[in-house]
């Protein structure tokens, strides 16, 4: 892999392999389920076309950098499940990678876990956000010579927000909600979907999501009712799910751009301090999965790659 790497600026290996990620062209599908852990991803693999039932390989590949790729075919659509780690870097890394190996519109579904901030969305319910923001620590603040001293007096920043693809957005919870109703009438504990509100991105899990740590000198103390002054309409934060469509904006080649959704899992209630039970993932997480893959192979995709020369030929 790190072999006869001679480009500093977009490092391949001499395969053409991408340096983090460590796939290429036509190793990707135009379809993309993203998640954080490789268990999760495996799970969801599962319900991947068989190789029996399609005569096709079904791809795999761990990078050394530990970002995972499995591709394959869901009810006969290429898509690729990637697993990629946790944060802002690394969803940086994932998007530009995965750019630059796939031809035609990337659609990128997040599925991941968050806290929630609305008594709407308990553990147990989903988070279809139609936007997101970063949260940035600012390390300025805790400098002992700050490069720029007007910026000394706020620990935390917000940005602006950023939307995800509405069309993509609406087929994703509409999938969600389908799936989900029938469990939801039977388990309490499972549901509701809540949609149209907005997801805030942690630099890290702790100090920039107001979790407080006596340990570290943090100042977030009312970093969390900042937010909901700031935007009242946030319904989950996490850690990567806004950077998708900050990057999802960015992108600037119009026969390449990216069309970006997310879906949350609530995890920790930061209102009342409390966390899922296992037991409830079991239940939750596969519902949720399949329902990403169904709304994935749903989506309108622009020049969708050929099959020839790919690993789903
Ligand atoms: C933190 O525990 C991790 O969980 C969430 C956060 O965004 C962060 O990556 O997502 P995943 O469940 O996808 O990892
Ligand atoms: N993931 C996060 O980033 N934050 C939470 O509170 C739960 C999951």
């Amino acid at each position: 892999m790190r072999e006869h790497i001679s480009n500093a600026n977009f490092p391949r290996d001499e395969e053409d392999r991408v340096y983090h990620i460590g796939v290429k062209l036509g190793d990707v599908a135009n379809r993309v389920l993203t998640v954080g852990d490789h268990v999760r991803a495996r799970k969801i693999a599962k319900l991947l076309d068989s190789e029996e039932e399609t005569g096709h390989p079904i791809f795999e590949r761990t990078s050394q950098r530990g970002f995972l790729t499995i591709t394959g075919r869901y009810k006969g659509v290429p898509v690729s499940i990637m697993a990629i780690g946790m944060g802002n870097s690394m969803m940086d890394f994932f998007v530009r990678e995965t750019r630059a190996s796939v031809e035609g519109t990337l659609a990128i579904i997040r599925f991941g876990s968050c806290g929630t901030l609305s008594h709407l969305a308990p553990p147990g319910a989903v988070i279809v956000p139609s936007g997101g923001y970063c949260i940035r620590r600012n390390v300025d603040y805790f400098a002992d010579e700050p490069v720029y001293p007007e910026l000394k007096d706020k620990p935390y920043f917000f940005s602006g927000n950023f939307k995800a693809d509405e069309g993509m957005t609406e087929i994703l919870a509409k999938t969600l909600e389908a799936a989900m109703a029938p469990v939801e009438a039977e388990n309490d504990y499972v549901g509701p979907v809540l949609t149209g509100g907005l997801n805030a991105d942690g630099c890290s899990f702790y100090s920039s999501q107001g979790r407080l740590d006596p340990d570290f000198w943090d100042d977030n103390e009312s970093l969390l009712k900042e937010v909901v002054m700031k935007y009242p309409k946030t319904h989950s934060i996490e850690m990567e799910t806004s950077m998708l469509f900050h990057l999802a904006r960015c992108a600037r080649d119009p026969a390449k751009p990216i069309k970006a959704a997310g879906c949350m899992q609530v995890f920790a209630d930061r209102l009342a301090n409390a966390f899922i039970r296992p037991d409830v993932v079991a239940v939750l997480e596969p519902l949720v999965g399949k329902a990403c893959l169904d709304a994935l192979v749903q989506v309108e995709v622009e020049n969708e790659m050929s099959v020839e020369g790919t690993v789903w030929e």
